[in-house]
């Protein structure tokens, strides 16, 4: 609130300006993160409010808006309802999630002919605010499984950018990776090493359906089968009964399967042996060599083949989002011992504006109450001269008095 001060003036009109915005909170995709690891340490994000607007009709700055990279492949649930806001897949993608208040109006805005001179400003709108629950289901083309200790590292790192850990030891990889494969100047495929896929897998044993969600975005996957194995084909079927148990349509996924290790002693024989017994379930076996960088390029341009083959919309696995569609104006009167507690969102964000030590902000309070029909509703409800009415934070006592003015 503020009144023009001019030499010779002895009363300046209402100067104050308005408020500027409270920054969004807005999520991005970050296509150079894989993890959402960050989200563990850091949980509650705030934007800055704006600037306070200042005489002379000065708006206050509106404050930037607070942006959160998450990896490509995010789904943000809200965490209550677990409903789906927004699933980040597209590279850029950003999404306003929680908008920033606006500012307060200055006391210059309630300037009318009747009310030339008002003392009264707002306070600014409080911003949204939202508990999320978010998940990762990394996109990529092709998802390399396999039991641990069977090469599904060796193989990403020896066909992409990636570099992930590898190791003579099983549960080497904690996260999936993701790379890039180029295959030629037109055509590349982006993979992602989804590990930890053991017995029980599907109900969270081991690292568990942690990393199965990730299968569910891939399209074609390359199973890899260890050369060291006693029975490949065994692994096999395990690995697809985790599979299917967590997700039926998982299991129905065209694979490419290969054994790996090649360049091990007798493995030759083996994988005859091997291509036998997946003849007759009807699987062709592929073999390859992470090692010695054998047969890699004819496995990637096989996945390649097998997802051109898959029609468009049978691919991607589509979220139905959910908007919310809320009437503001609405409210509820709760009787809660002796005290009245009306909720809603006009009505709250109105108390949350007002500055109550001022009388005529208390007035204009009123007159949304009564224009909101809240006036009528209590007084038909019995609220009383003294009563406690409860609007968001505020607790505030009934009074009648103020309607015998104007
Ligand atoms: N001889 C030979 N060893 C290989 C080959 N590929 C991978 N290995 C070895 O097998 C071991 C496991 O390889 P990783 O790539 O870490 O296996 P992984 O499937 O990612 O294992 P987890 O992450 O633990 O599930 C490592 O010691 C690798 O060096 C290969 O073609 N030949
Ligand atoms: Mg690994």
């Amino acid at each position: 609130m503020h009144f023009r001060k001019e030499k010779f003036v002895n009363r300046g009109g209402p100067d104050g300006g308005d408020g500027g915005r409270g920054g969004d909170i807005v999520f991005s995709v970050n296509p150079n993160m894989n993890t959402l690891f960050k989200f563990q340490h850091n949980r509650s994000y705030v934007a800055e409010d704006g600037k306070g607007g200042g005489s002379s009709n000065k708006t206050g700055r509106s404050a930037d808006a607070l942006v959160i990279d998450v990896p490509p492949g995010t789904i943000i649930h809200e965490k209550e309802s677990d409903r789906v806001l927004a699933d980040l897949t597209q590279l850029g993608q950003t999404v306003v999630l929680c908008k920033g208040g606006r500012g307060g109006r200055g006391n210059a805005r309630f300037a009318n002919s009747r009310h030339q001179a008002p003392r009264m400003a707002e306070r600014g709108e409080p911003g949204q605010e939202l508990k999320l629950r978010l998940e990762l289901k990394l996109i990529a083309d092709v998802g390399i499984i396999g039991m641990p200790n069977a090469g599904k590292s060796s193989l990403l790192a020896a066909v992409t950018n990636a570099k992930p850990k590898i190791a003579d030891y099983p549960f080497t990889t904690l996260v999936p990776n993701l790379g890039v494969a180029v295959l030629d100047e037109e055509v590349s495929l982006v993979l992602a090493d989804i590990p930890g896929l053991i017995e029980g897998a599907h109900r969270g044993v081991g690292l568990g359906d942690t990393f199965l969600r990730h299968v569910q975005r891939t399209k074609v996957l390359i199973h890899v089968l260890d050369g060291n194995s006693q029975d490949a084909l065994a692994d096999f079927s395990q690995i697809n009964t985790e599979l299917s148990l967590f997700d039926p349509k998982l299991g129905q996924k065209p694979q490419i399967v290969v054994l790996n290790k090649m360049d091990l002693p007798d493995m030759e024989e083996k994988y005859q042996d091997l291509t036998k017994k997946f003849k007759k379930i009807n699987i062709p076996l592929m073999s390859c060599s992470t090692l010695q960088k054998k047969n890699l390029t004819e496995i990637l341009w096989k996945a390649y083949e097998l997802l051109k083959a898959i029609p468009a919309e049978e691919a991607g696995e589509e979220l139905p989002l959910y908007t919310a569609e809320v009437d503001e104006r609405a409210f509820s009167i709760e009787k809660k011992e002796e005290n009245f507690i009306v909720h809603g969102v006009a009505i709250e964000r109105a108390a949350a504006m007002t500055y109550w030590d001022n009388y005529e902000s208390i007035r204009r309070f009123q007159r949304i109450l009564q224009a909101l029909g809240i006036t009528e509703a209590l007084r038909g409800q019995g609220v009383e001269e003294g009563d406690t009415v409860e609007i968001g934070d505020f607790e505030l006592s009934w009074t009648e008095e103020f309607d015998s003015y104007e």
